[in-house]
C-alpha cells in the first residue's frame, strides 16, 4: 500500500497552509469548494483524520465522514435548488485519484444539465 503523504494540497488546507472556500466544519471534517467545478455548487468533503483513500482509512472514522457527506448533500440539494446530488469518491491514479487525501464529491445536478468534463 501507498504511504499517505503529509504534503499533499488536502493536507495543506487542513493545516491552514493554503485557502480554501470552506462551507462546512465539524470535529470530524471540513468541506470546501471544488476549485475544477464539474457543475455549479460542487463541493469537496474531506477528513481531518489522515488516509490516502477509502482502501487505507480507519473504519472508526468513517460513520462521521459518511454522515458528513450526507449533511452536505441535503444541505447542497437545497442551496442550489437541486434535482438531484452525484457523490463520488476516487481510490489510486488509475480510477481517476488525482489528490491523495481521502474526499468525496458532492455535486448537484439539475434536470438537462450534464456535468461538465
Ligand atoms: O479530484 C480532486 C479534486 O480536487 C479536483 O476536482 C480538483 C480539486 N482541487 C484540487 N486542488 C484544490 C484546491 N486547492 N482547492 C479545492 N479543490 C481542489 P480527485 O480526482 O477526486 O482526486
Amino acid at each position: 500500500m501507498t504511504q499517505y503523504d503529509t504534503n499533499n494540497i488536502f493536507a495543506k488546507i487542513l493545516r491552514g497552509e493554503i485557502p480554501s472556500h470552506t462551507v462546512y466544519e465539524d470535529d470530524a471534517v471540513i468541506a470546501f469548494m471544488d476549485v475544477m467545478p464539474q457543475a455549479d455548487g460542487h463541493a469537496l468533503v474531506v477528513p481531518k483524520s489522515p488516509s490516502r483513500n477509502l482502501l487505507d482509512a480507519d473504519p472508526a472514522t468513517l460513520p462521521a465522514l459518511i454522515a458528513a457527506v450526507q449533511k452536505l448533500a441535503v444541505a447542497s440539494k437545497k442551496a442550489f435548488v437541486a434535482d438531484g446530488i452525484t457523490i463520488m469518491q476516487f481510490n489510486e491514479a488509475p480510477a481517476g485519484q488525482s489528490v491523495f487525501h481521502l474526499h468525496f464529491h458532492i455535486i448537484p445536478r439539475h434536470e438537462g444539465h450534464p456535468m461538465r468534463a
